[in-house]
This record gives C-alpha cells, sequence and structure tokens, in this order.
C-alpha cells in the first residue's frame, strides 16, 4: 500500500487487536499477550474484529450480565451481511436452536431436562458402564503397540472414551462413532476449507434428525428419547430444539473431554513429583483434573456473546450489537484469581478448584459432572495398568491441532512402560 492516510487509518484501527492464531504456533504465548492487553481485549478472529474478556472476575460478571446473550441475531456484524456462512467459526455460533443459543426462561426450557439427568447422583448409574468402557479401551491400548512400543494414546484411549460415553447417554449407535469423530475433527480443524465444513454440518443434521425421528417412533430409555417426551402437563421440545440440544451434547461430551484426560496425563508426566505424589496416593485424582481443567483448558476460547446495549467493563465499553469472546485459558491463568505462579502446573495450589473452566451462570456447563467422572475414571484406571507410562517423543514435539477455539493436540504418542 503507498497511501500514507490510508496505512495510518489502516494501522490505528489495528492498534491493540491481538490476531488469533488459526495455527496454534504459540498458545501459550498467544495467552499471555491476551492477559497483557487488559480485561477487555480486542481480538481478531479470521478477520473479524470481537472482545474477549481475560480476567476471572470480569468474566464472571459478563457470564450472569443478562444484556449478553447467545442470539447471533443480536450480533450487528451478522445483522449487515459483513459476516456470513462463509467465515470459518460461524458454525461455532449459528448451531441451531439449542440450549446453547437461547436465553432467559426458554433456555430454561431447553436444558432442564438434560441437566437433570447429569447430575452427580443420576451419574453414579452409569459409573460401571464406563469403568468398562475404560477397561475394553486399555486392553486395546496393550494391542495396539506399534513394533517400537509405540501407541497414540489419544486415537486408541483418550477419543474413544468420551464418544463411548455420550454416545451411550444419548442413544447413538457404536457403528456411527467413528463417523462422529471424523466429522468432528473436520468440522474444528481450520484445514477444512469452508465449504466442506457447511456440507458435513449439512450432513450431520441429517443423520441427527433421522436419529430424533427414529427414537420419536420407538422411544428408549437415553436422554434423546427423554428430550423428546413432553414433561407432565408441559411444552414438548420441538424436533429442531431436540436435535440441537442433541448435537451440542455430541459435540461438547466428545471433544472437551478428550482435551481434558490428554492434559492431565500430559502435565502428570511433564512434572513427575507430582505424579509420584499422587500415585503414592498422596493427593487425589481429583487435584489433578481440577488443576488440568484451570491450567490447560479444554476450550480455549468460547464463541460468542452479543452486547444487547452499550455495557461499560472498567474502562471500556462494548457497544450494542458487538461480539464478546470468553478466553477460558487466559482466565485459567489469571493471577489476580490464582495467584503470580498461575502460568505454573500445581496439583497443590489452593485455588484448583476455583476455576472457571466450565463457565458460570445460567449456561454453566451441563456435562461439568459427567467430565470429572470420566477423567476421574480414566486416568487412575490408565496409571494403575501402565505405571511406566512415558512420551514417545520430547514434549516440545507434541502439536497442537489447527483448531482455535479448542486446545486439542494431534496424537500422543506414549510408551506403556
Ligand atoms: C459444535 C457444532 C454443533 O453442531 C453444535 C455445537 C453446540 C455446542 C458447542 C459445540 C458446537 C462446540 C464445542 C462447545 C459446545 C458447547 C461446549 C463446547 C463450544 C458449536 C466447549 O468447547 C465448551
Amino acid at each position: 500500500m503507498n497511501c500514507p492516510h490510508a496505512e495510518a487509518a489502516l494501522a490505528d484501527r489495528n492498534a491493540g487487536v491481538i490476531t488469533i492464531d488459526p495455527m496454534v504456533q504459540d498458545l501459550d504465548g498467544e495467552t499471555a499477550r491476551l492477559r497483557d492487553a487488559g480485561v477487555l481485549a480486542r481480538i481478531d478472529l479470521l478477520g473479524v474484529p470481537a472482545w474477549t474478556v481475560t480476567r476471572h472476575a470480569e468474566a464472571r460478571q459478563l457470564l450472569v450480565d443478562p444484556r449478553l446473550v447467545k442470539d447471533i441475531d443480536a450480533w450487528g456484524l451478522w445483522q449487515s451481511g459483513v459476516v456470513t456462512r462463509a467465515w470459518p467459526l460461524i458454525g461455532m455460533i449459528d448451531a441451531g436452536r439449542s440450549m446453547f443459543t437461547v436465553d432467559g426462561s426458554e433456555h430454561r426450557r431447553l436444558r432442564t431436562k438434560t441437566s437433570q439427568a447429569l447430575t452427580p447422583r443420576r451419574l453414579e448409574a452409569i459409573r460401571p458402564d464406563i469403568e468398562k468402557f475404560t477397561e475394553e479401551l486399555l486392553d486395546a491400548l496393550d494391542a495396539a503397540q506399534g513394533e517400537d512400543g509405540v501407541v497414540d494414546l489419544k486415537a486408541v484411549f483418550a477419543q474413544p472414551l468420551p464418544m463411548k460415553v455420550v454416545g451411550m447417554l444419548m442413544g447413538v449407535d457404536e457403528s456411527q462413532h467413528a463417523m462422529l469423530t471424523r466429522q468432528y475433527k473436520a468440522f474444528f480443524s481450520m484445514l477444512t476449507p469452508q465449504d466442506e465444513r457447511l456440507a458435513l454440518l449439512a450432513e450431520l443434521d441429517v443423520f441427527y434428525t433421522d436419529l430424533v425421528r427414529e427414537k420419536t417412533a420407538r422411544p428408549t430409555d437415553d436422554l434423546t428419547s427423554a428430550l423428546i417426551l413432553a414433561e407432565e402437563g408441559g411444552d414438548p421440545l420441538t424436533e429442531e430444539e431436540v436435535v440441537g440440544n442433541l448435537k451440542a451434547m455430541v459435540a461438547a461430551g466428545h471433544e472437551t473431554t478428550i482435551g481434558l484426560v490428554l492434559n492431565a496425563v500430559r502435565a502428570l508426566l511433564s512434572h513427575p513429583d507430582q505424579l509420584r505424589s499422587v500415585l503414592a496416593g498422596e493427593i487425589g485424582w481429583d487435584a489433578v483434573v481440577e488443576e488440568t481443567l484451570r491450567w490447560d483448558t479444554p476450550t480455549t476460547h468460547l464463541l460468542m456473546r452479543f452486547a444487547t446495549e452499550d455495557l461499560a467493563v472498567g474502562d471500556q465499553v462494548i457497544r450494542k450489537g458487538e461480539g464478546v469472546v470468553i478466553s477460558y485459558r487466559a482466565i485459567g491463568r489469571d493471577a489476580e484469581q490464582h495467584g503470580p505462579d498461575a502460568d505454573a502446573f500445581d496439583i497443590t495450589r489452593p485455588t484448583r478448584n476455583r476455576h472457571m473452566t466450565f463457565g458460570h451462570g445460567p449456561h454453566i456447563c451441563p456435562g461439568a459432572a459427567l467430565s470429572r467422572v470420566e477423567a476421574g475414571i480414566a486416568l487412575p484406571a490408565l496409571f494403575g495398568r501402565f505405571p511406566g507410562l512415558r512420551l514417545a517423543v520430547p514434549d516440545e514435539e507434541i502439536t497442537k491441532l489447527p483448531v482455535m477455539t479448542q486446545n486439542d493436540m494431534a496424537t500422543f504418542p506414549v510408551l506403556l512402560g
């Protein structure tokens, strides 16, 4: 560009804007830059501007502020047609009507049955199933070792386990799990061309709609069937709403727990003293799970909420119609919440349970207890069976997938010991 005015104007507009790297080449550096930018940072998501909140205290306030809504129609850039379905992150926001996209009393109507089905007490009933899946996958891990002894803990263990669990809960047949894993991998990857992403989302919609119709005709004892049946005297969910909830549950239940399990294993293997104290029973596995949730959040950025009026946060103003991302990774590393050593993994940290990785307020993760049960079973079983478990490559060689919103690795090669 050789027009100095335009150049200056562009530089001014971009000043202080942090570009989120779609290739996720330096997640820790990016997280630090976001925190350094302040409570609210301005970010660029593949050419689309948004705010992000990087601090625990302010995020906690914003997450209960009814002036921030999840309805995409409240987004100025969507209303004006600047953002369209051609934007690669649109599927994270425009995901159909479900508990993930609706607020207020309608949100309660969409969410109640799901959250009731996933309370710690109700989950006790499926603990034996999760233990059985875990044992089967540990056998599979043993069998999958190559000649050099190397096996991918992600592909053989961490990925199939949550899919089996959420598949059982929602009534998705095992024969479909590999297809779903493949589709979600492509959905989340920034290397997938947008036309392919839109096509696979359409295929998934057909798949889930067929499933809901089948469960409507022949209800079973899964959560999908429960979502279809009307409450006594209540308003039943529409087919679109059941489909929306089903796809949100499968996507969320599958993707995030992979990260939780792998990140915990990785953190322990790179902090052998802490692994020893857990294996010696000096501290519980719950401490590992909570500290991993805080330090290496499965969700990096949660897209998105929209301001329905101007909103002051500190000395900044979020204007009506602007979008706000919740940057859970930065929030987990907030020194004001977790102390000056917030960047360190430390399972003895007094604030390890005071993270906000599952969100806060009406949309707080309804699967939180389920993921804690899954990781709480998977981790001790894995290290119990393979106490000599170790990485097959140097830790620095583990690469993140090119996924902007989730914190996930490509493969996790290990030696079983
Ligand atoms: C993926 C695509 C889809 O069909 C439906 C949803 C709704 C729920 C979303 C999910 C999405 C992406 C991952 C999310 C999940 C809710 C929790 C999970 C954002 C957009 C997290 O990472 C926290």
